[in-house]
């Protein structure tokens, strides 16, 4: 047989093992992954030397906001799914899952799934799917969600906090009691809105106007609180949840707990909980802004400890980056500093929530070299796509089975280097992570088969509208433990 590409030479690490492999490709497929050195004399159209290097199965991001209308403040995302996957695949990430957001004033999720579709469609580098947002959980939303699990969505996102966004709790119990018919993991933003609403409120009577104050209007207690309401209102349901972006160690103190208990809780972390801190708000003048988003980073190492401990001991299923892109300068386009007549100086409560990540997040990760590299590979790929119903397709390296993404790194030792945004191929104007020394960056990137970004020859040498749309299926990590009660009887 010919193959299409192989991969020589390197140490291959997925979820589950790590060895000297070398792989063969076809038709977009992982075909075999043998002990190197077994495939001599194989022909192929292509062959990457992957010595001294590592060989991972592509990135799956599962929490990015691309082409998004204002619901985090007043601008709109700058990326759209163009330049959003573009540097998807630039960072090893060859999957990413987006949102499909619902408007409070549309009642079908279905029409939201359609026009989203539309953004995407022939625009995408990486391969892409989507949790659809339900922020109007109406009967009509409801009464929708078998068709969303025909069309390939397997997951919703629902938010206790945002007015445009925020369901009541009665709400989320119709959201979650459906969701378990359907099989559908629901994903929660769990910060208590009216402690937001109410801390915001204090602070502009005292005109504390400074980006620092987004911190305190987003306290821990917003989010300890909320994070064990989705737990409580999960278990009585018994129905799977994923709380995402969990900044605070004693959020995810709930989180273990209630999976000690049996509990068919998930939790997802990201990459600003691990590196950035209350402080890096605290900057002169309005640079603070760019570390923004929801909820804030926290105060400071215990914190980060913390988020690394639940990644190493499980607590945490997936590290996603939460790319939510915002133009911190432009006056053309959505922006990131609302200056208005009435604040001149600006004001923390319009400064859109979010922060550009989905290209250094596999980088930053691995550079910080503290999680095993399965583990590693858990996190960041394995574990989403088995989460939101992509597993083997993606996450995994199995022959047969297994799309060949792969994210090839440089061999151990590659020169450090400084991050800086004009090496990055998002459509925003600063990284939160600028001057940051980087130990790693990815050499390939491969989406079936195809070398995608190849970083020292052409780098970005994908197309736009090779990205494929996935539907998923049912997760096949996370479902109800048991019934305690028939949920029929409700
Ligand atoms: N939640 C997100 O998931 N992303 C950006 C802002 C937010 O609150
Ligand atoms: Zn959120
Ligand atoms: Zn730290
Ligand atoms: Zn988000």
């Amino acid at each position: 047989a010919e193959y299409d590409l192989l991969v020589l030479n390197g140490l291959v690490v997925t979820d589950s093992e790590t060895g000297e492999f070398d792989i063969a490709v076809k038709d977009g497929k992982i075909a075999k992954v043998v002990p190197r050195g077994s495939l001599a004399g194989e022909k192929s159209k292509k062959t990457i030397d992957a010595q001294g290097g590592m060989v991972m199965p592509g990135g799956v991001d599962a929490h990015v906001h691309l082409d998004e209308p204002p619901l985090f403040g007043k601008s709109a995302t700058a990326d759209n799914y163009e330049t959003g996957t573009r540097s998807a695949i630039a960072g090893g990430t060859t999957t990413v899952i987006t949102f499909a957001p619902q408007h409070k004033s549309e009642p079908s999720l279905l029409a939201c799934l359609e026009a989203t579709h539309a953004r995407a469609k022939d625009n995408c580098y990486s391969d892409y799917s989507f949790h659809l947002i339900c922020s109007n959980a109406g009967p009509k939303a409801i009464s929708e969600f078998a068709a969303l699990r025909e069309a390939g969505i397997s997951s919703l996102k629902i938010y206790m906090t945002y007015e445009a966004l925020q369901l009541q709790d009665s709400e989320i119990l119709d959201v979650l009691f459906e969701a378990r018919k359907q099989k559908i993991v629901t994903m929660v933003h769990a910060e208590n809105g009216a402690i937001i609403d109410w801390t915001i409120k204090r602070l502009e009577e005292k005109k504390l106007f400074a980006p620092k104050y987004h911190a305190t209007s987003h306290p821990p207690v917003a989010e300890i609180e909320a994070t064990y309401r989705a737990i409580s209102f999960s278990g009585f349901i018994d129905v799977p949840i994923l709380i995402v972006h969990v900044s605070s160690p004693a959020a995810a103190k709930h989180i273990s707990d209630a999976q000690k208990k049996g509990l068919p809780v998930y939790a997802e972390t990201c990459p600003q909980y691990l590196f950035l801190t209350r402080k890096d708000l605290d900057q002169p003048g309005f640079e603070g802004a760019k570390c923004v988003c929801s909820p804030p980073p926290r105060e400071g190492e215990q914190d980060h400890e913390g988020i690394w401990r639940g990644l190493e001991d499980g607590t945490f299923t997936v590290l996603s980056s939460d790319h939510c892109p915002f133009i911190y300068d432009d006056p053309e386009k959505g922006k990131k500093i609302v200056i208005t007549p009435e604040y001149p100086n600006g004001h923390f409560r319009y400064i859109p929530n979010g922060c550009p990540g989905v290209e250094t997040r596999l980088s930053l990760a691995l550079s910080a070299n503290r999680l095993k590299l399965q583990k590693f590979v858990e996190v960041t790929s394995t574990n989403a796509a088995k989460l939101y119903g992509l597993y083997p397709k993606k996450g995994a390296l199995i022959p047969g089975e297994s799309d060949a993404d792969l994210t090839i790194w440089y061999p151990e030792g590659m020169k450090e280097f400084v991050l800086k945004n004009e090496m990055l191929h998002h459509n925003v104007d600063y990284t939160p992570y600028e001057g940051r020394t980087m130990k790693q960056w990815p050499r390939y990137t491969v989406l079936r088969g195809e070398v995608v970004w190849d970083k020292d020859n052409g780098g970005l040498v994908g197309k736009k509208g090779y990205g494929q749309f996935l539907k998923r299926d049912v997760s096949t990590l996370a479902g109800s433990k048991k019934a305690e009660w028939n949920v029929e009887d409700f």
